[in-house]
């Protein structure tokens, strides 16, 4: 009798009681510009209310069907022509950037304007955020007006699958994650020392041989090896599958192919385009090699041509990333093919540039020439300043700000990315024993990274500051091998970064966005994300 009572009670509680009116709330990550709320007056959401769309935006009216019944349970109904629906997202003219947004909430409803469909999707994501999660039969939202844009025009995120590979489907989930954050740049890191990860058709030996290394040092390169074969490529045909997946939530893949240094895949399956002739093992510890493809071969350059124009037929990105970095000089020094080259060139040592750092800029500028006649911008690590470097060029700056400030001031385009704020393969809290193990070394908090000014105005005029086009996080994987780890390192790191991408400086309080971040967390959890739980 007693259980019967019992069950007929929690019963009672699960599916009779009204449920709980539960309220949005607008201060969301990362904070949008201007938010005036009037809690007084609430508009209530309930299910099979409509969400009307100006023509050719169904895809973000669904992004948002889709969210708020990921978060509430509440089912809402597409209702495209229905000028009185409650949820409408309208496109309109006029000269705001493409971005930028607004949302009303009034007695009327809710309605989301921009002047491009990547406008509304900002607007979705931001009356996503807003709303609690947990099931409900409806939502009060406070009448409000949002008028919100982002600072920087590109914020990025790179994910190193060379080091380990990612399936398609961890892809997709980041560029997820990502477009919750309001990112818009994907960098692909797929090729290395460790592992060439992109399909070339004209080369069918490449990927499959380039992509396999034999084993794995365990933990940092102490010289123990696990034993186990280690490889995995992405086709074109995947490539292709993301680039859509990508652009359906407004984010751009940018492929990066890491040359001239860090191409030890390569140099497996192509031992004639190193100085020495190899063999190469594809390598199976960290840290730079000195093997680098040969700077005097002219293979070099029609292997390069090769692999970039599918890299550019795969990827329409207008920015593509030939890396640059860590490239040493040791091999070059005593080729004679390439100091064949350096005497060709006529190449002299100017005492700022060596004739090697100047014989790796020759190549940048092949490439760039390669680039732009396909209408790409280059891409380089801050590497590519060493030998001069051609001004249409973008700079990423990874060494701190350092090299950034410089290509600023030479007036290269840059994006900013110092190890010490923006790479996430660090640990993100003081106690190591806490966390998984990383690569170690100094401490990437989500307070450090929050506390980064990518426009470094003690160091740049105004002028040299509209030279930086955004920040960006980086996520090195040689020490994370599975997804849950790579969101680990990402989350709630990239909630910080996305303030230093989209807030003004003002706007930006490291207690206020503590105090947000549980209902960003939330989503997490829906998302079924792991994340890490401390916030230092
Ligand atoms: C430096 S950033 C690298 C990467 C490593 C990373 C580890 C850059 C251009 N080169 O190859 O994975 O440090 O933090």
């Amino acid at each position: 009798m007693k259980r019967l009572f019992l069950i007929f009670s929690l019963s009672q509680l699960l599916f009779l009681s009204p449920m709980q009116a539960q309220r949005a709330d607008y201060r969301i990550v990362p904070l949008p510009m201007n938010v005036e709320t009037d809690s007084a007056h609430t508009f209530t959401l309930r299910p099979e209310v409509g969400i009307a769309y100006s023509e050719g935006c169904e895809r973000e009216a669904r992004f948002l069907q889709e969210w708020v019944k990921q978060a509430t349970g509440i089912q809402l109904r597409l209702a495209p022509n229905d000028s009185r629906a409650a949820i409408r997202l309208m496109l309109k003219t006029g000269d705001t950037p493409a971005e930028a947004y607004s949302i009303s909430v009034g007695k009327k409803g809710v309605e989301l304007e921009a002047t491009e469909r990547v406008g509304l999707f900002r607007a979705a994501q931001t009356l996503r955020k807003s709303l609690p999660c947990g099931p409900t039969d409806h939502i009060d939202l406070p009448y409000t007006h949002i008028d919100d844009q982002p600072r920087f025009a590109y914020r990025g995120v790179l994910l190193d699958c060379a080091r380990h590979y990612f399936p398609v489907s961890m892809i997709k989930r980041m560029l997820d994650v990502m477009a919750l954050h309001g990112c818009n740049q994907f960098h692909w890191h797929l090729t290395d020392d460790q592992g060439w990860r992109f399909e070339v058709k004209a080369l069918p030996r490449l990927a499959p041989y380039g992509s396999v290394r034999e084993q794995t040092v365990i933990g940092p390169n102490a010289g123990i090896y696990d034993g186990q074969r280690y490889g995995g490529y992405y086709t074109q045909e995947e490539c292709r599958d993301l680039v859509r997946y990508a652009a359906e939530r407004h984010i751009n893949i940018i492929p990066e192919i890491d040359l001239p240094g860090h191409m030890q895949g390569a140099l497996h399956v192509f031992p004639n385009l190193g100085c020495t002739g190899g063999p190469y093992p594809v390598r199976t510890m960290w840290g730079v090699s000195r093997e680098v493809l040969c700077g005097g071969n002219p293979e070099t350059l029609d292997f390069l041509r090769t692999v970039l124009g599918e890299v550019c037929d795969v990827f329409p990105s207008p920015y593509i990333h030939i890396g640059g970095d860590e490239c040493p000089k040791d091999r070059w020094r005593k080729c004679p093919k390439c100091q064949a080259k350096i005497q060709e060139l006529g190449i002299q040592d100017d005492g700022r540039h060596s004739p090697e750092d100047q014989l790796q800029s020759y190549i940048n500028r092949e490439v760039e020439d390669f680039l732009s006649e396909r209408g790409r911008s280059l891409i380089g690590w801050d590497e590519i300043l060493a030998g001069g470097l051609s001004g249409n060029s973008i700079v990423m700056s990874w060494r701190g700000t350092k090299g950034g400030i410089e290509a600023a001031r030479q007036g290269h385009r840059v994006i900013m990315s110092p190890n010490v704020f923006a790479y996430i393969d660090h640990p993100q809290l003081k106690d190591v024993a806490k966390q998984p193990r990383t690569i170690g070394g100094y401490i990437v908090s989500a307070s450090k990274i929050y506390s980064f000014e990518p426009l470094i105005p003690d160091s740049l005029s105004q002028e040299e500051q509209r030279h930086i086009l955004g920040p960006q996080a980086n996520l090195w994987t040689e020490y994370i091998a599975y997804p849950e780890h790579a969101f680990y390192q990402l989350l709630p790191r990239l909630a910080a970064m996305s303030e230093v991408q989209w807030c003004r400086p003002e706007q930006k309080d490291f207690d206020d966005f503590k105090a947000r971040l549980p209902r960003l967390e939330k989503v997490y959890d829906l998302m079924g994300l792991p994340y890490c739980h401390a916030v230092e």
